[in-house]
C-alpha cells in the first residue's frame, strides 16, 4: 500500500463534481408506457448519490461522475410502503466503456434483510455499488419491476479528461527518461506479481512484451499487480490505489511533460478488464516517498495500445503513476510506461552517451551473415554483456546495424564487449581485426570504409572511433582465431553530438511514419516481374519460379495458399 505520507489536496479542476441536481419535486422520470394503476401514479422514483436516514434523496439526478461509488434508487409512496413489496431493480450497462452493449450488471430486491435495500418512512431505497470496475463512463438503465414498473436511464460522465489515444502518443516528443536504457529505474511499486517477468521493471525495458517462446509470455510480460483478496466489490476496491514510482539517470531531475502508458497484452493474456481506468500522475523533487504533487488525472478507454497523458512542463526527480481503478479484473496489468522529458531545452541526459544500437532505443541488427543456433543476433544489442552472439562460421563474418526508424545518425564510436574468456566455448574466439563501414543508402549498398581496426585481445569493452553519419553501420570481422567461431557480448553504438544535430531518439513515431509514407514506391518494371497465375492453390497447380526473376502474388481471400515450384538441378560434381 502507499506510504502514509501527506497527500496534497487534488487540484480543484480535477475534483469530481456532482452532476446538477434534478429538482426534488415531481416525478424524475415519467412512468413507462402501458397501463398503470392510480396507486402507481402516486409513486415517486429518483436516482441519487445519497439518501438521508429518513429516506430522502441526496443529490438526486440522472448524471453521475465516474468517481461515484454507489447510486441509490429512492422509491416513495404507495403501494411500496409494505413489509415485502416484491419490488426489484435490474441494473444494466447499455453502452458503457469496458462492457458489452446491454450487459446485465445486477438484480437488487427490496426485501427485509437485504444488503442492498432498506425500508424507509417514505417507501424503499435500493442501491448498487456498480460492477468491479465501478461506474465507468457511459449510458445505463435501472428497471424497476414488481408493483412499480419504470425504466430510468442515466449517464456516467468522466470526472477527469480522457487520455490521448495512440495517435496522440505517436506525436508526443521527448526523451523517455524512465527508460532503463537511458538510466531510468523503478524506485518503488505497491505490489507486483513477481520480481521477474511480471515485475514493474518490465515497464521500462522498451517493449510491451519480450518473448523467447511463442507459447509463453516470458521473459518480459508487463507489470501485474497483486490480486484482490476476495471477490467482493469492497475487496476489489481495497486493491487500489496501486502506485509505481519512477526515477531517472543518477537520481537526477528532469523537466517532464507527458506520460505514455502502453496497455498492450501478449496474445489473449491479460485482456481489457485488467487495464487501468482512472490514473493520476504525481511528481516530486524532494524524495521517493514525499513531496508529491498531482500534475494530471485521466481516464483510459478500455483499449490496448498507447495512451498519452500530457501536462504542463514540471521539474521532477520522481514520477508516481497512481492507478485508481481498472476495468474489473482481479489485478491490474500494464505493458510499458514512458516518462517524456520536455524536448528542445537543457536535457538531464545531455552528457549521457546514448547507445542507439540498444534494442530498447530502436536499434536493430538488420543483417547478419552467420548465426549459431540460439545465440541470437539480438544478444548483440540487448544491453546485457553476458548474453553473447556467436557466429556459425569462422571469420570473415559480418553484421549490419540500424537505428531508431532507420534514421541517419551521427555515430561517435562503437564499443565491442568481448565476453569473458572463461565463458567462451572451445571453438569460440574474440574478433581480432574488424572493418567498420557506413552507408546512408540500404543495408546492402553504398558502404564506405570508416576504418580497419585491430581489436585489443582482452575481455570487456573495446572502443572503435567512428565519427561518421550512418543509416546503416556494417561491422565485418575479418580475422579471429583460425577455425573458430566469433563471439561478441554486446555492440554499442554511441551517438555523437554536433551543432545543428538533434538526437535521432527525439524523432516521433508520427514523423517516422510520415517519412516512410513520403518514400515513393519502387518503379516496377513489368518485364522484370512475373505475375502469379491462378489457380495455384495446390502443389499440382504450382507456378514455376524462374531464378533471378521476381514474382508478384496476391493473398486473396485471406488465408488462401499459393504454390510455386522450383527445379533444382542435380549436383554435377563431388561435394
Ligand atoms: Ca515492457
Ligand atoms: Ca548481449
Amino acid at each position: 500500500m502507499p506510504s502514509p505520507e501527506a497527500v496534497p489536496t487534488p487540484a480543484p479542476e480535477a475534483v469530481p463534481t456532482p452532476a446538477a441536481a434534478t429538482p426534488a419535486t415531481g416525478p424524475t422520470v415519467p412512468p413507462t408506457a402501458g397501463p398503470t394503476s392510480a396507486a402507481t401514479d402516486q409513486v415517486r422514483v429518483q436516482l441519487a448519490r445519497g439518501v438521508t436516514d429518513g429516506g430522502e434523496a441526496v443529490e438526486p439526478g440522472l448524471e453521475f461522475p465516474d468517481t461515484t461509488e454507489r447510486i441509490y434508487v429512492v422509491v416513495e409512496g404507495a403501494p411500496v410502503a409494505v413489509e415485502d413489496p416484491n419490488l426489484f431493480a435490474h441494473w444494466r450497462a447499455v453502452q458503457v466503456e469496458g462492457h458489452e452493449a446491454n450487459a446485465d450488471l445486477d438484480y437488487v430486491y427490496a426485501r427485509p434483510g437485504s444488503r442492498q435495500a432498506r425500508r424507509t418512512a417514505r417507501g424503499w431505497v435500493l442501491w448498487f455499488d456498480g460492477p468491479y470496475s465501478g461506474f465507468a463512463p457511459g449510458a445505463y438503465t435501472v428497471e424497476l419491476r414488481g408493483p412499480v414498473r419504470r425504466t430510468i436511464a442515466f449517464t456516467v460522465t468522466p470526472a477527469a479528461p480522457q487520455a490521448g489515444g495512440a495517435e496522440a502518443a505517436a506525436a508526443a516528443r521527448g526523451l523517455n527518461v524512465a527508460a532503463a536504457a537511458l538510466g531510468g529505474r523503478i524506485v518503488s511499486v505497491t505490489s507486483e506479481k513477481n520480481d521477474a517477468s511480471r515485475s514493474a521493471r518490465t515497464l521500462i525495458d522498451g517493449f510491451p512484451v519480450i518473448i523467447d517462446d511463442p507459447a509463453d509470455c516470458e521473459p518480459s510480460c508487463g507489470w501485474l499487480s497483486r490480486e484482490r483478496a476476495t471477490d467482493s466489490v469492497e475487496s476489489h476496491r481495497a486493491n487500489f490505489p496501486q502506485d509505481i514510482v519512477f526515477g531517472f539517470h543518477q537520481g537526477r531531475r528532469a523537466t517532464v511533460h507527458a506520460v505514455v502508458i502502453d496497455t498492450t497484452s501478449f496474445q489473449h493474456w491479460y485482456p481489457l478488464p485488467f487495464k487501468p481506468r482512472q490514473v493520476e500522475v504525481w511528481v516530486s523533487t524532494t524524495g521517493p516517498t514525499e513531496g508529491f504533487t498531482r500534475v494530471a488525472a485521466a481516464w483510459l478507454p478500455a483499449r490496448l495500445g498507447e495512451h498519452l497523458i500530457a501536462f504542463a512542463p514540471t521539474p521532477a526527480a520522481f514520477v508516481r503513476l497512481r492507478v485508481l481503478s481498472n476495468y474489473g479484473a482481479r489485478a491490474v496489468h500494464l505493458a510499458e510506461v514512458k516518462v517524456l522529458e520536455v524536448p528542445g531545452g537543457p536535457s538531464s541526459l545531455a552528457d549521457l552517451p546514448k547507445n542507439i544500437a540498444h534494442q530498447a532505443l530502436g536499434g536493430v541488427v538488420s543483417r547478419w551473415s552467420s548465426l549459431r543456433g540460439h545465440r541470437q543476433a539480438a544478444h548483440l544489442i540487448d544491453g546485457d554483456p553476458a548474453t553473447v552472439w556467436v557466429s556459425h562460421d569462422p571469420a570473415p563474418v559480418e553484421l549490419v546495424l540500424a537505428f531508431h526508424g532507420d534514421q541517419v545518425a551521427l555515430v561517435d564510436r562503437l564499443v565491442l564487449t568481448l565476453p569473458d574468456e572463461r565463458t567462451l566455448g572451445h571453438d569460440e574466439s574474440w574478433p581480432r581485426t574488424v572493418v567498420v563501414e557506413a552507408t546512408a543508402a540500404t543495408p546492402f549498398e553504398g558502404f564506405e570504409e570508416v576504418g580497419r581496426f585491430a581489436v585489443p585481445q582482452a575481455a570487456g569493452d573495446q572502443t572503435i572511433p567512428v565519427n561518421r553519419r550512418a543509416r546503416f553501420l556494417r561491422l565485418r570481422v575479418t580475422e579471429a582465431a583460425e577455425g573458430r567461431r566469433v563471439a561478441i557480448g554486446e555492440v554499442r553504438v554511441l551517438e555523437g553530438t554536433a551543432p545543428g544535430y538533434t538526437s535521432i531518439l527525439l524523432t516521433t513515431t508520427q514523423e517516422l511514419e510520415r517519412q516512410a509514407a513520403a518514400v515513393p514506391p519502387p518503379v516496377e518494371d513489368p518485364a522484370a516481374a512475373a505475375v502469379e497465375q491462378e489457380a495455384n492453390d495446390t502443389p499440382a497447380q504450382a507456378n514455376p519460379l524462374v531464378p533471378g526473376r521476381r514474382v508478384r502474388g496476391t493473398i486473396d481471400p485471406l488465408g488462401e495458399a499459393d504454390f510455386f515450384t522450383l527445379t533444382v538441378p542435380a549436383p554435377t560434381g563431388r561435394c
